[in-house]
């Protein structure tokens, strides 16, 4: 009997020590999965944002102009209504010929793109960009790919601009 004792009790301790191994063992793999998860879900976006600007690289942009005022100083985006198509790639050429500060504010527009880089003299600035302000003879590229269809809003948020008609709209079609 008390041999018995003694041996149910080592294989009890046995299996208790194997269950807990194999819950060690199960509980790393899981941390190790979810891990892997985690990796591929942080990898997913910047791989997918490369593929995308490796494909729309090699398509010409087109390109446009828009000026902030003009040489006689009118408050006013010239032209003040543009279109732009979805999936396509522009270079926005933005001037300001005017003596004044002018902004170019389209925080939804902004949302709606995906932005390659704005470029300002040397300097080249990659990413999200929601307003731009231009110094007078100042000018800037701003080259980008729509991707929300949809109807926004443009304007100046210098004081007073606005309310001076200093607004356009930007259409982007599918
Ligand atoms: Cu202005």
């Amino acid at each position: 009997m008390k041999i018995y004792n003694h041996l149910s009790q080592i294989v009890i301790t046995s299996l208790t020590f194997a269950a807990i191994t194999w819950l060690q063992i199960l509980r790393r793999n899981y941390v190790i999965f979810t891990l892997l998860l985690g990796l591929n879900f942080i990898v997913a976006t910047p791989a997918m944002a490369a593929n995308l600007s490796g494909d729309l690289l090699k398509q010409p942009a087109t390109e446009i102009t828009i000026n902030l005022g003009n040489s006689a100083n009118e408050l006013k985006f010239e032209p003040n209504h543009l279109e732009f198509v979805t999936g396509k790639r522009y270079q926005l050429t933005l001037t300001n010929p005017s003596q004044l500060k002018h902004y170019f504010t389209a925080k939804d527009f902004a949302d709606g793109i995906w932005t390659q880089k704005v470029q300002a003299g040397k300097v080249e600035i990659k990413g999200a960009i929601h307003e731009l302000e231009l110094k007078p003879g100042a000018e800037a590229e701003w080259v980008f790919v729509p991707l929300k269809s949809g109807d926004y809003g443009l304007r100046c948020t210098i004081p007073g601009h606005t309310e001076a008609g200093m607004t356009g709209e930007i259409a982007i079609k599918n």
